[in-house]
């Protein structure tokens, strides 16, 4: 029998939906903050958020931000990197945020190319762009896939150069059994509400060293030292004691909430096996998943846009798939005349950038909510034109 199309949804499947504990639980979490009068710089439930955190991401010395963006940017800061004249090697495949970070600091962001199966930036391509004025390489741990940080290790090393990660999507990936903390000079994790450990808003930087960590610490609150002394021009990104508050709670249902996930990308997989032209984004050998996002590669050419034919068409069910990371950033008029955004320097991140479908992905999920969304795909895929 040729496949059918199932009905349409009622509400909108979103890519994600934030893990949400009963209110209770977050109202009684809320309690000792009310009774202490201390909502913000640092309280009690940052300071036991960070240690918490900081010991669950295995990191060496970890900070927690306002969101993951201004982790990022006050990690760059920290780390030395002269703004003026310097370049950071980045991928063109990753959220706005990661680019702007370098922006904001007052570098030059260059693009180089991505690797074909895991969609990080590609050492190959990195080395390539190394040039006098490159003091640093952000890689992007993108989808929760990791870089190959180890050959970013003997890049770094060798050229002396600072190493960053976005791990904004990393919460919780290991390589064979080690947390990407602990790889780089510094790596951030967004705990956006979209994320699967969320404060709503906000976001940490794990570090290798404790003089980055004290010079982040300042940044984020003005550069202030004492009630005498500001020693930098620093910033507020700080994250309140609510949002700190929110996150222990939101901490007790993770394990819960990756179990479920976990259930629901086996159910796609045997779903979505051998289904022409689609094929779900795989985690490499050893590498322990982020359960993040769940993604799919929709064989695609200039001529036969198949991927923007199946995100449209999904719509029709109330399926609202993303296309994260299209458009690549080398393409946003701000960045298109930046070192390395030619098309003709990214083929890789290119054809990514045009196959690549974000579907819904989250333990609210039902079997028959994944179920119907695969009958969907099924269906659309084998009504396109070959
Ligand atoms: N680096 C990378 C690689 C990143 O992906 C991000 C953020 C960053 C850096 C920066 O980290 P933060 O500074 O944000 O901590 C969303 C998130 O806002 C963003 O944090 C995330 N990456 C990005 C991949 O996704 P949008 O523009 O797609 O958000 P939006 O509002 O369209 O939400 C996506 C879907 O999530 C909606 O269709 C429905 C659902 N949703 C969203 C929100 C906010 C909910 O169900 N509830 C909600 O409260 O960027």
């Amino acid at each position: 029998m040729p496949p059918q199309p199932p009905p349409p949804f009622e509400h909108p499947q979103f890519v994600t939906r934030p893990l949400l504990p009963p209110l209770a639980e977050v109202m009684q979490a809320l309690e000792p903050v009310w009774a202490s009068g201390w909502l913000t710089n640092a309280g009690a439930a940052h300071q036991s958020l960070e240690a918490r955190l900081q010991q669950l991401l295995g990191a060496p010395h970890l900070s927690l931000f306002g969101n993951g963006t201004l982790a990022l940017l006050m990690g760059l800061r920290a780390l030395g990197l002269k703004a003026g004249d310097g370049e950071v090697i980045t991928t063109p495949f990753t959220f706005p945020a990661t680019v702007h970070a370098i922006q904001w600091c007052g570098l030059t962001p260059v693009f180089a190319d991505i690797h074909p199966h895991t969609l990080c930036l590609d050492p190959h391509s990195v080395a390539q762009r190394i040039g006098p004025r490159t003091v640093g390489i952000l890689g992007v741990h993108v989808y929760g896939l990791p870089c190959d940080v180890q050959a970013f290790e003997s890049l770094a090393a060798r050229h002396r150069l600072a190493l960053a990660y976005d791990g904004a999507h990393a919460f919780g990936t290991t390589i064979r059994g080690r947390p990407v903390a602990q790889w780089g000079d510094a790596t951030m994790y967004s705990f956006h509400a979209t994320k699967l450990f969320h404060t709503a808003e906000g976001g940490a930087l794990a570090m290798r060293s404790a003089h980055t960590k004290q010079q982040v610490d300042l940044l984020k609150n003005f550069g202030i030292v004492d009630e005498n002394t500001v020693a930098q021009p620093g910033i507020n990104a700080k994250l309140n004691e609510m949002q700190a508050a929110l996150g222990h709670v939101v901490l007790q249902h993770l394990e819960a909430e990756r179990q479920r996930r976990q259930a629901i990308r086996a159910r796609y997989e045997k779903g979505l096996q051998g289904v022409p032209g689609v094929r779900l984004l795989h985690m490499p050998e050893g590498v322990e998943d982020s359960l993040q996002y769940l993604v799919l590669r929709v064989a695609s050419t200039p001529s036969q846009p198949r991927r923007d034919a199946l995100h449209t068409a999904l719509k029709r069910y109330n399926i609202i798939t993303r296309r994260y990371f299209h458009p690549l950033c080398s393409t946003y008029p701000c960045y298109q005349g930046l070192p390395g955004a030619q098309p003709q320097d990214l083929p890789v991140a290119h054809q990514a950038g045009a196959e690549v479908l974000t579907l819904p992905f989250h333990g609210g999920l039902s079997e028959q909510d994944v179920d119907r969304i695969v009958q969907a795909i099924v269906f659309e895929m084998a009504a396109l034109p070959d």
